[in-house]
């Protein structure tokens, strides 16, 4: 007994009453036995004459102790039983049946008629997008690819390496992405990586940019990770829209752009009501101690998981992030220091004219609160001029964070001063070398974050490649 794989296509007549008997017909083969059936997919026609009609097509994976040919014939002899015809003779023209033999366990056959593997098959998403939902491990002989290496290839010659105003390579899970990552880096690309959760803005952009510039590939992950969200209404609340993503990420040199499920990312880590269970999340580490670690609770933790997942899906040779999230940063330069990669280049944080610091987020804001909210950076500006001034003292210089904040309406829940290179759980009681001053305030229903580097000319990121090697 060998696997085999047939594709089926159909754009004539009543083309599920079609698949429906072709599936019949395979069920009563002699010594063969159906192993899965793909969804069907609405396929716009490929090549053949003008004005044909979509396609449907799907995939079927055998058990088969027929011989390539017996099958071939029992494939043949099933068409002809649908009535298929080939209009003008042509063999591209529309079919109420088509019914091709992909591959039959190793074999490697070239004779009239038969051709093992299917010469095209690697070539058709319509082939391999159904295929790929039933056998991604399949392996092609003749190319050596497995199902989701060989979609992953096509896709990857389709969307080009740098990325073209609609040239990015949109995926729709960490299998999909983590082929497509293997093929760049056999072809000797270098993979600049950019996490987000969606929701695009310039801020965004901006690192993806930077990734296109500084890399062979930029590849971008966008998921609302659930496990780093301490409030579900948050969580639901958070804006999602894949395509308006893509469509920005083009532009911006994004080669290849993913998103996915958290089963689709954790495979057989799940508990029976879909929650990764707790044993699974990763300690976050010493970073995670104090302000974002305390006030949002399993906060890091979820980023960490995430974060390490996603690092194992894309092996980047880099990857990017905002300094907007600074403790962020520390967390996660923490982990791949733990994982030996990759290096973390952290970007300035990107504002609106106001100084509102970007964040999908502002989105829920109203046009009056969004001028509101810049009372965030005004203060952290007002930190900045204490440290200019001279003033070393972190109570000093978090009073000067308060009192700008004390004349809004933000309910503040922390403003504060840290040394940057020396995370402490609470603010230093020593005079500071270094500071960073870090402020978390509530407008309305939406929680903004915000910070600022005090002992650099203009809040750049001194020496903004950390971690790694
Ligand atoms: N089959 C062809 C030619 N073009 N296009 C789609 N979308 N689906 C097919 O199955 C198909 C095609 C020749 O077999
Ligand atoms: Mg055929
Ligand atoms: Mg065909």
């Amino acid at each position: 007994m060998v696997l085999a794989a047939i594709a089926v296509g159909t754009n004539l007549g009543d083309r599920r009453v079609h698949l429906e008997r072709a599936l019949e017909a395979l069920r009563a083969l002699p010594r063969t036995r159906i192993r899965a059936v793909s969804s069907w997919h609405e396929t716009e026609p490929v090549g053949g004459p003008p004005g044909q009609g979509r396609y449907l097509n799907g995939a079927v994976l055998v058990e088969t102790g027929l011989a390539p040919r017996e099958l071939l014939d029992e494939l043949l002899a099933i068409e002809s039983a649908e009535g298929r015809v080939r209009v003008a003779g042509r063999r591209d023209g529309p079919r109420t049946l088509d019914l091709d033999l992909l591959v039959h366990g190793a074999a490697v056959v070239e004779e009239p008629g038969l051709v093992l593997p299917h010469p095209r098959a690697e070539e058709r998403p319509f082939v391999l997008e159904p295929l790929a939902e039933i056998a991604p491990d399949l392996r092609f002989p003749r190319s050596g690819l497995n199902v989701l290496e060989a979609l992953a290839r096509l896709r990857a010659s389709v969307g080009g390496r740098r990325g073209s105003a609609d040239g990015t390579v949109a995926l729709s899970s960490p299998a999909e992405a983590r082929a497509w990552c293997g093929h760049a880096r056999a072809r000797g690309a270098r993979i600049g990586f950019v996490p987000t959760m969606g929701a695009l803005h310039e801020g965004h952009l901006e690192l993806v940019r930077r990734a296109a510039r500084e890399n062979d590939a930029a590849v971008v992950s966008v998921f609302v990770n659930p496990l780093q969200f301490d409030e579900k209404s948050d969580f639901e609340r958070y804006p999602r829209d894949f395509a308006a993503d893509v469509a920005l990420l083009g532009p911006a040199g994004c080669g290849m752009a993913f998103t996915g499920t958290l089963a689709g990312f954790f495979p057989g880590e799940l508990a029976a009501d879909g929650s990764l269970p707790a044993a699974k999340l990763l300690d976050p580490g010493t970073a995670a101690l104090g302000l974002e670690g305390a006030f949002r609770a399993g906060h890091f933790a979820g980023v960490a998981t995430i974060v390490d997942r996603l690092f194992e899906v894309v092996t980047p040779h880099v990857a990017y992030f905002g300094e907007k999230d600074f403790q962020q940063t520390l967390v996660v330069r923490d982990l791949s220091r733990r994982r030996g990669a990759p290096p973390i280049v952290v970007c300035p944080t990107s504002r609106e004219a106001s100084g509102l610091a970007r964040s999908s987020r502002n989105e829920r804001l109203s046009p009056t609160e969004r001028a509101e909210a810049a009372v965030i950076f005004r203060a952290l500006s007002s930190a900045r001029a204490a440290w200019r001034a001279g003033e070393r003292r972190a109570a000093m210089l978090s009073g000067a964070l308060r009192t700008v904040l004390s004349g809004s309406t933000l309910r503040v829940e922390y403003a504060t001063v840290r040394d940057p290179e020396q995370w402490t759980a609470d603010e230093p009681a020593t005079p500071l070398l270094r500071a960073q001053a870090l402020v978390a305030a509530r407008l309305g229903a939406v929680r903004l974050i915000d910070n600022l580097r005090l002992d650099v000319p203009d809040g750049g990121v001194p020496g903004d490649e950390v971690g790694g090697s």
